[in-house]
């Protein structure tokens, strides 16, 4: 007999620390917690598990429903997009800590439906973003924000949904690729789990992640360029032109995922940016589900996100599907397009 317990000493959980751990120890920390994080952010999880399992199974899923939309099991074949919704939707409303969700698929706010509980959080997300991606094996992910509800009690509401970006309690993404990857922004910073398939688990591996305050990368659709207005085409035209003694030309890379785009702007920096066109006079991207949880992860992280005049954070939300142009990433390289952009002609 040994005195030394066999399971060792307190620490992480062995191989690594997983994601609800990790949560759960944050959690612990904070006065007055419930639980009710920790238990969302499971539920979560698990849609993401789901969700990354499907993706990396569609081509076949779709060569098996190729006629009319039935699988061999005799299976509704369902767009991912959809059915990553109805996954995050079902996984979320079950657990209880959520009273209302506002998502890129519904045109209305969703309410938990009897005879789950309402409880004290509001969750908003995209489920797949970038699914044009999929047709051709290149990432896609799920962005999603937390913010405690507004309304007092009863079903959750509108209201709860249009909060700013600066009253989010945590956000994240989910990024569906090469590897799976889980990252989430709250007080604590932002942190990255990358996804164990033989375990079934997202294990930490990139931990309290920060931005580099300039990057060397610019990242924007450029086929746009002659719909943009003047001041958009002047700053690109500058981070392009040579000038070695400020590292430009910077280089481009475009995926065209905006999770995909992101991931890479967060580790490596530089700037990603959706500015307005004349085909979409508020930029494409939207405010509460794309632009500010991802906003939100970039600030936790050192970095900075604007819509060209202030800050995206702080922008207060009308209504659930609007849009707003987006700049995002490298602090320097942020102020460098906002500065550039609106300087007099
Ligand atoms: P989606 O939510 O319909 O997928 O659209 C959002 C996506 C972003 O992921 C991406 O950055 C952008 O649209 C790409 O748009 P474009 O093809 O105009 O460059
Ligand atoms: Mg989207």
């Amino acid at each position: 007999m040994t005195s030394i317990p066999s399971w060792g000493p307190p620490g992480p959980t062995l191989p690594g620390t997983t994601l609800e751990r990790h949560v759960l120890d944050r959690q612990r920390a904070m006065p007055g917690a419930t639980g009710d994080f920790t238990g969302l952010f499971q539920q979560i999880s698990l849609a993401a598990k789901i969700i990354g399992s499907k993706v990396h199974k569609a081509g076949l899923t779709r060569f098996l429903g190729l006629t009319g939309e039935v699988n061999v099991q005799g299976e509704q074949v369902q767009k991912l997009d959809i059915f990553a919704n109805n996954t995050i939707v079902s996984c979320v409303e079950a657990g209880g800590h959520v009273c209302v969700m506002g998502s890129e698929e519904v045109d209305e706010p969703i309410p938990v439906r009897d005879p789950f509980p309402p409880g004290k959080y509001v969750l908003q997300f995209d489920p797949l973003d970038g699914s044009g991606n999929i047709d051709v094996n290149a990432s896609i992910g799920t962005i999603f924000s937390i913010h405690r509800r507004k309304t007092p009690s009863g079903p959750g509401s509108l209201e709860d949904c249009l909060q700013p970006g600066r009253d989010i309690v945590a956000a994240g993404y989910v990024i569906y690729g090469s590897s799976n990857m889980f990252v989430y922004a709250a007080a604590g910073g932002v942190h990255g789990f990358t996804f164990d398939p033989a375990v079934g688990e997202f294990f930490l591996s990139h931990e309290n992640i920060r931005i580099p305050k300039r990057g060397r990368i610019y990242s924007i659709n450029e086929g746009n360029y002659n719909l943009w207005e003047p001041g958009m085409r002047r700053w690109v035209d500058w981070i392009k032109r040579p000038d070695a003694e400020h590292g430009r030309p910077y280089s481009h890379r475009y995926i065209g995922a905006m999770v995909a785009d992101f991931h890479r702007t967060l580790l490596k920096g530089g700037i990603f940016a959706y500015p307005p066109d004349t085909k979409h006079e508020h930029g494409k991207l939207r405010l509460l589900y794309e632009a500010s949880p991802l906003s939100f992860v970039c600030e936790m992280a050192g970095g900075a996100a604007s819509d060209g005049s202030g800050r995206v954070l702080d922008i207060e939300p009308t209504a659930l599907h609007q849009r707003t142009p987006l700049y995002i990433g490298s602090a320097d390289d942020v102020a460098d397009a906002v500065r550039v952009m609106n300087e007099a002609e």
